[in-house]
């Protein structure tokens, strides 16, 4: 595969989505942050406890090539709920998404994997995975997320570029594949 691609990477907040772009980026990654207010955090309670004090309020931009000649446009979906009409916005002209989930809370990336059913866009789902979050075996992960038999699951460490981009190629095998099938 090669040409361009539109993808979007999403999931809750503080699942890592900044973090990933920003370690695969072969250009200076777009990341508009702000702080949390007190309201905010109120708002948009943040899971674990990290000394997080910014929040993306509106979208990560990365580009990253694979495979040798298939350039990656990758943005990054805020994960709260309230945005989703930017969400679906951004969603328009993409080829599909990598879906981050945090083991810690699957439950809170139930959103984000609703909204791609919902908008039929392909996904591959990476599991970030943090320290002292529990590690579940992958059918588990499978049966807790309701995935599909064919969408792939893979794990990742977002801070790692080798981990992150082993889990935009399984997104992007994933990709042929459907465009195969269904071509
Ligand atoms: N331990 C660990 N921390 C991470 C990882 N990915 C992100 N973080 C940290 O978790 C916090 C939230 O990540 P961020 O990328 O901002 O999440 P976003 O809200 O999805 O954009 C940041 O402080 C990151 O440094 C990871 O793979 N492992
Ligand atoms: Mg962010």
């Amino acid at each position: 595969m090669s040409g361009a691609a539109k993808i979007l990477v999403v999931g809750p907040l503080g699942v890592g989505k900044t973090t990933l772009i920003g370690t695969v980026s072969e250009i200076e990654p777009l990341s508009t942050e702000a702080s949390m207010t007190r309201a905010g955090v109120r708002v948009d309670p943040y899971p674990g406890d990290s000394d997080k004090t910014t929040t993306t309020v509106a979208l990560d931009f990365g580009r990253r090539t694979v495979d040798g000649d298939l350039v990656l446009y990758l943005f990054g979906t805020p994960g709260q709920q309230r945005f989703l009409p930017a969400w679906r916005d951004l969603a328009k002209g993409a080829l599909g998404a990598l879906a981050l989930v945090d083991a810690r809370d699957l439950a809170a990336s139930f959103d984000a994997l609703g909204n791609l059913e919902d908008l039929d866009l392909p996904f591959a789902v990476a599991v970030n995975v943090f320290p002292h979050g529990p590690r579940y075996a992958a059918e588990d992960i499978r049966t807790a997320l309701d995935l599909l038999p064919g969408t792939p699951l893979v794990t990742c460490d977002a801070r790692d570029r080798s981990s992150s981009v082993r889990a935009l190629i399984a997104l992007v095998r994933h990709l042929i594949h459907v465009a195969t099938e269904s071509s």
